[in-house]
């Protein structure tokens, strides 16, 4: 058994660990087409990766309108919540302790995906130059419509049932989605939000919708049991912002203010280099928070043991790996060599590249 601190458990508010390696939030498109429920499969994906010390699932629609690619999944219908018990229920069979990760995509969508053909909204009407998957192909996604100032109340009121919801699915607790170029994210930055309104304008106003989204998910669930993930240093899907280190200083001087389980940050670029621009300081934003704090991106083994010796994280959430490698956390405690990905089968499809890939002991034994 490894004894390096990565391995050892944490409680992070009111969360208990068993361990510091989390399973990222990973998108994988293979929800339900009629109604974007998930089922079996995803109890099964998910309870074999029920070794991390916390599940994140894949992003999340809370409403319609917060759909942005095909085949995610939602939490807003009874047949979602009755799918995600199926989930809940199978990790925790496991051991496993799992969030959902609370989703609206804002501008990052496309006319056909939305429930009356309509435009995507946004905070202001600028789009994205980023595309989305329809279901049939890679498209440019829809110029956006501006939210009117009366329909912020509404959205914040489908975050809050989509927390209920999620309380009645069994979940351990929620992670609120502000990362990564989608609503909440084009909210906090002033490139995307250009309101004129008290939603826009200084980082006061353009934080005050995040400040409402967390406010109502923390009265469901208690701050405790809320963590929020922000990516103040990528430009995922065309996002912008002339000051993001002052944008995010602020963002998480507010998050601080409520007690949250963690504050999960990705690293640099998702998906990509983990380098931060000029001007910015990614151990000055974690400085600001004083709950756990949860890094992602392009970690490997020897850089998770180091960023938890030192302290600059608390938990190292595994994307990628975690896909290829249901036993991930066992692999890395016995530093045992990792399964290749398969790029392909990342995004749609069904079992195949989803619940095949092989935990040690079967690989062993199918080597035999
Ligand atoms: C990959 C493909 C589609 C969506 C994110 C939810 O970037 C996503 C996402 C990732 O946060």
């Amino acid at each position: 058994m490894a004894d390096e601190k990565l391995f050892s458990g944490i409680k992070a508010g009111a969360i208990e660990l068993k361990n510091r390696i989390v399973m990222a939030p990973l998108t994988r498109n293979r929800a339900r087409a009629e109604d974007d429920s998930v089922h079996e499969l995803q109890a099964k994906y998910y309870a074999q990766r029920a070794g991390a010390g916390l599940i994140i699932t894949e992003a999340s629609q809370i409403s319609p309108q917060g759909k942005g690619y095909a085949w995610t999944p939602g939490i807003y219908s009874q047949a979602q919540i009755d799918g995600w018990k199926k989930v809940t229920e199978a990790v925790h069979a496991e051991g496993g302790k799992i969030v959902i990760q609370l989703w609206h995509v804002g501008r990052i969508s496309h006319y056909s995906l939305q429930q009356d053909g309509g435009a995507p909204v946004a905070p202001s009407a600028i789009g994205a130059k980023a595309k989305t998957f329809d279901g049939e192909q890679f498209v440019e996604t829809s110029e956006p419509r501006a939210l009117a100032i009366e329909e912020i109340a509404g959205i914040v009121a489908d975050y809050r049932q989509a927390a209920e919801n999620a309380k009645e699915a069994g979940f351990d607790g929620v992670e609120v989605h502000a990362a990564n170029g989608y609503l909440i994210d084009q909210f906090l930055r002033d490139e995307s939000n250009q309101r004129e309104d008290e939603y826009g304008g200084p980082v006061e106003n353009r934080a005050r919708f995040l400040k409402e989204v967390m406010g109502a998910v923390v009265d469901v669930w208690g701050a405790d049991r809320v963590g929020v993930r922000l990516s103040p240093f990528s430009d995922a899907n065309n996002i912008s912002d002339s000051d993001p280190q002052a944008t995010f200083a602020h963002a998480i001087k507010l998050l601080n203010g409520y007690g949250l389980a963690y504050l999960h940050l990705v690293e640099g670029q998702t998906g990509g280099p983990r380098d931060i621009p000029e001007g910015g300081d990614l151990k000055a934003l974690y400085d600001l928070f004083d709950g756990a704090k949860m890094g992602n991106n392009a970690y490997d083994r020897d850089k998770a043991i180091e960023a938890v010796d030192t302290g600059a994280v608390d938990l190292v959430a595994f994307g990628r790996p975690f896909i290829s490698n249901p036993d991930l956390v066992n692999r890395l405690e016995k530093d045992a060599a990792l399964n290749e990905l398969d790029p392909t089968t990342l995004y749609g499809g069904n079992e195949k590249g989803y619940t095949d890939y092989p935990a040690l002991a079967e690989e062993a034994v199918a080597a035999e």
